[in-house]
Parts: C-alpha cells; structure tokens; sequence
C-alpha cells in the first residue's frame, strides 16, 4: 500500500509543475492558483466504435486526457475542435447515446457527451470543457478574446446558434411547417450575416480563429446535410446568398483542427436520417 502511494506521489510530482512540451510556457504565468497539468501522450488507441450498455469500461491511463465522444454530435465536435487546434495530447472513447454503458451515466450522470476526464477529474458540457481547456493550456493560442465587449457579443452569438440546430429537430416533428422553419433559419443565418460583416477578419475571432469560430462551425458544418435533406438552397451559406459566411466556411474547412473533424454532407444527412427513424447509426463509415 505505502508503495502504491509512493509510486502515486512520484507520478504526481512528475505530472506536475511543468507544462506540455508543445504547450508555450506561458502557461506557467497565466495560471495562478493550481499546479499546471502535465498531459501523458495516449499509448493506446481504442476501438472508434460506439460502445453501448455491457460493454467493459475502457481502463484509463494517468495522466492521458480521455473524450467522451459522439462522432455525430455537434457539441462534442467543438470540444474536439479545440484539442486539436491547441495540440492537446487526448484519447477519445465513443459512446452509443441510445444505449449508454453503465459506466458512463455513472461517470457523469447527466448523460451527455462531451465528458472529458483526467485521473479525478471529471468534466461534461460543450462550453464547460472548451473554457477549462483555453484556461488550462492557454498556449500560444488563447482563444477567449480579452475585449470584455467582443467577449459578451460572442455570448450572444452562442446562445443563438442552438436555433440553427434545433431546425433539424423541429423539422422532424413539424414537417408540415417546413416552410416557415426554413425562413426563420434563413432570417437567423443573415443575422450572423451582419455580424460577421461587422467584424475585422474572415474569422468571427478576426484575423484568426477564437474560441466563438469552433463553438459555432459544427452547426454550420450541418447546413449542407440540411439543404440535402430538404432540397433548400437558401439555407448553405453560398457567395450569392451569405457572402460573408460563406467564405468564413471556406477558411474553417481549411483549418487543420476542422479538417481533423469533419464529416461530409452525406455523412450527416445519413445520420439525421438513422436519428430520425429511431436507430442512430453512431459507427456510421466505420470499418
Ligand atoms: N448542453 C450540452 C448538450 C450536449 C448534448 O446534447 N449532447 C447530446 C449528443 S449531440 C447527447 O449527449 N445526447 C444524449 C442524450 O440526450 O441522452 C453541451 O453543450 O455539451
């Protein structure tokens, strides 16, 4: 016992008070208050597919960062966006949201990915994980803008993107409503429209992607599947119609972290379809 906690301590202190390699040392003067966390790589690769109810618990590392992941959620994509842009070291482990394992609502019972977790920690929420994550490995590349103003406008955008989302759903239960969904989606689309315009760069972040860029790019990412599915052009943003948004989507597609992410408009027009008949095909291009 007094070995194990020795062995313990050791890896705490090794794990401790110096930051990740490719993390800048910036971080050891930005945080104040708690010892910086040095990340292990993963050495082990787990199988992508959705594990469901009686599947065995993944066994964790020390020290390896772990995602809990959907590959088709649109709020756990964001969490990936910003592991991959800042270079975090992470595993990820993906789960069947239908039929999820035991220990996974033990883990964190509200039930919904992202989770991400390290050693004790245990951490869910799109927003809540992207925020821990700048604040805790800042970088070279801070994406919480420090203008108090830009910071609050970019609040106000993220609690208007759901609307994009919940389009999908609604058009699911209200088919015969589909056109007047589709106009309030296309009004909401030129009202980011108008902002992006107002802003000093092809990012809503400016010159360069911030955190705002990855929180809303997954639901923008869907529009294409969207217009698949209801055969409605205005609703992609296209140079003729969302100018603005549309070459801020052709700069994102570019971004490694993005291209790290993406799924094609099939893909996800599959996957709104699986969802939609009540089987989620969650491993759906797998093998
Ligand atoms: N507010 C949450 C929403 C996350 C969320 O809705 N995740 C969905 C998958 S896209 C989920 O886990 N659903 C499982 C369920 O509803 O039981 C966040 O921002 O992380």
């Amino acid at each position: 016992m007094s070995s194990q906690l020795s062995q313990a301590s050791a890896l705490a202190s090794r794990r401790l008070g110096c930051v990740m390699s490719h993390v800048s040392n910036s971080a050891s003067v930005n945080r104040q208050s708690e010892p910086d966390i040095k990340l292990l790589e993963p050495t082990v690769t787990h199988d992508p597919k959705a594990l469901a109810q009686g599947s065995p618990f993944p066994p964790t590392t020390p020290g390896v960062l772990r995602l809990y992941n959907m590959r088709f959620c649109p709020f756990a994509q964001r969490t990936k966006l910003v592991l991959e842009h800042k270079k975090i070291p992470h595993e990820t482990v993906n789960v069947n949201l239908k039929y999820k394992p035991d220990w996974f609502l033990k883990l964190s019972p509200i039930g919904l990915v992202p989770v991400l977790q390290l050693d004790d920690l245990v951490l869910p929420e799109s927003t809540a994980t992207c925020d821990w994550l700048d604040d805790t490995f800042p970088g070279q590349k801070r994406l919480t803008p420090s203008d108090r103003l830009r910071r609050a406008w970019d609040r106000v955008l993220l609690e208007n993107v759901g609307k994009i989302s919940d389009t999908f759903y609604a058009l699911r239960r209200r088919a015969e409503l589909k056109d007047k969904i589709l106009d309030s989606l296309e009004k909401k689309l030129h009202w980011f429209e108008n902002i992006l315009s107002s802003r000093d760069g092809p990012y809503f972040g400016g010159t360069q992607p911030a955190m705002i860029d990855f929180m809303l790019w997954p639901h923008f990412e869907r529009l294409p599947a969207l217009t698949m599915l209801t055969s409605d052009p205005r609703i992609t943003p296209e140079p003729q119609n969302l100018p603005r948004l549309a070459a801020w989507m052709k700069v994102m597609m570019s971004l490694p972290a993005v291209q790290a992410t993406l799924m094609d408009t099939n893909a996800h027009a599959h996957f709104f379809a699986s969802f939609g008949t009540g089987s989620p095909d969650y491993d759906f291009g797998l093998e």
